[in-house]
């Protein structure tokens, strides 16, 4: 049997290395070169192309290549009744520490306006800065987000999170569903989305969501640019009601030249790299995955089809 390599994001020569460390004997096709389609039982996406994962009638699992599935899940025609997991380890999850520790920090002591006053000449004092006196509201308290969360509780900075189910994590009060939105916003000083993208969540860092928030907030969105309404948060930076932003995810991806985040002044811009899945981290879940798969036993990280994520 053989396994499906199909994204136009990743080099397959690379994943194939990492993965035969795991597996000497892997049997692995690159996109659009399957072979015979009865070979095909398992497949490692990015964006798959719509409606090409129902031409193999064996395919035992689709894997995504990172931790995010809404690449897979926005093809309408899937093959039924495959189950669809998501990768990620602890390397990437503590990237995904790290990115939101250094921006969340960057904001809360004043650094972009420190860099720019360094290139006029400047000696402007801040601070000091009251850190226990400064919450930070993590949207999405998963995988991704509960890490990031628990670092910077133990860094001093008031932490709540909002998911849609409760969270009992020391450290980090707990905000539930459309019910705790509201209050949640209004004591993030830094705001920080972690949420998958589905419908429920697309678009939800909007106007309504940005006025709720506490004059003078940043945002940090390392999740999707779906997730943001561009023009919302330019209006909402050029109020000055949020003083800043750090974008790692984009609408469209790279970010066009011409898209006015890239000279906004408020404006950090990251290239999709706060956590990226890196073969040789994250080849040896994959090669679990497709043991298990192969076996019929039980599947790690397997996306909720219901819930979307
Ligand atoms: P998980 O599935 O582990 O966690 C998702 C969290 O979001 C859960 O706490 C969930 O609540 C909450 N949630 C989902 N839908 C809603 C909703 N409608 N309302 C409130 N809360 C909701 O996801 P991960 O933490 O693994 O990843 C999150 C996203 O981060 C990925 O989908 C991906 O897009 C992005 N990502 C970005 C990376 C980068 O490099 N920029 C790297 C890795 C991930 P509950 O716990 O109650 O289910
Ligand atoms: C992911 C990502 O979803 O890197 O893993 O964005």
């Amino acid at each position: 049997m053989a396994l499906l390599f199909s994204s136009r994001f990743h080099d397959p020569e690379v994943w194939r290395t990492a993965l035969t460390v795991h597996i000497p004997d892997l049997e692995m096709r690159v996109w659009p070169d399957a072979g015979d389609p009865l070979e095909i039982d398992a497949a490692l996406v990015w964006g798959p192309k719509r409606g090409e994962l129902k031409y193999y009638p064996n395919l035992r699992v689709i894997i995504s290549m990172g931790a995010g599935v809404e690449h897979i899940l926005r093809d309408s025609d899937l093959p039924a009744n495959v189950p669809i997991v998501r990768t990620f380890d602890p390397h990437m999850q503590g990237a995904m520490v790290e990115y939101v520790v250094l921006h969340v920090l960057r904001h809360h002591r004043h650094m972009p306006e420190i860099v720019e006053n360094q290139r006029r000449g400047e000696w402007v004092k801040y601070g000091p800065e009251d850190t226990p006196g400064t919450t930070v509201g993590i949207m999405g308290l998963g995988a991704f987000g509960a890490p990031p969360a628990q670092a910077l509780d133990a860094i001093g900075f008031r932490v709540v999170g909002w998911s849609r189910t409760d969270k009992e994590f020391s450290g980090v009060e707990s905000f539930v569903g459309e019910a705790g939105l509201s209050d949640f916003l209004a004591q993030s000083n830094i705001l920080v989305c972690l949420l998958p993208l589905t419908p429920e969540t697309e678009g939800i860092i909007n106007a309504s969501l940005l006025e709720q928030l506490p004059p003078g907030a940043c945002v940090i969105n390392a999740a999707r640019g779906g997730h943001l309404v561009e023009e919302d948060l330019l209006a909402a930076l050029d109020s000055g009601h949020i003083k800043a932003a750090t974008l790692d995810v984009f609408r469209e991806e790279p970010l066009p030249a011409d898209n006015p985040f890239w000279s906004h002044p408020k404006v950090t811009i990251t290239p999709h790299n706060a956590s990226d899945p890196h073969p040789r981290w994250v080849a040896g879940i994959i090669a679990e995955n497709l043991r298990r798969a192969r076996e019929g036993s039980d599947l790690l990280n397997v996306v909720n089809l219901s819930h979307g994520y």
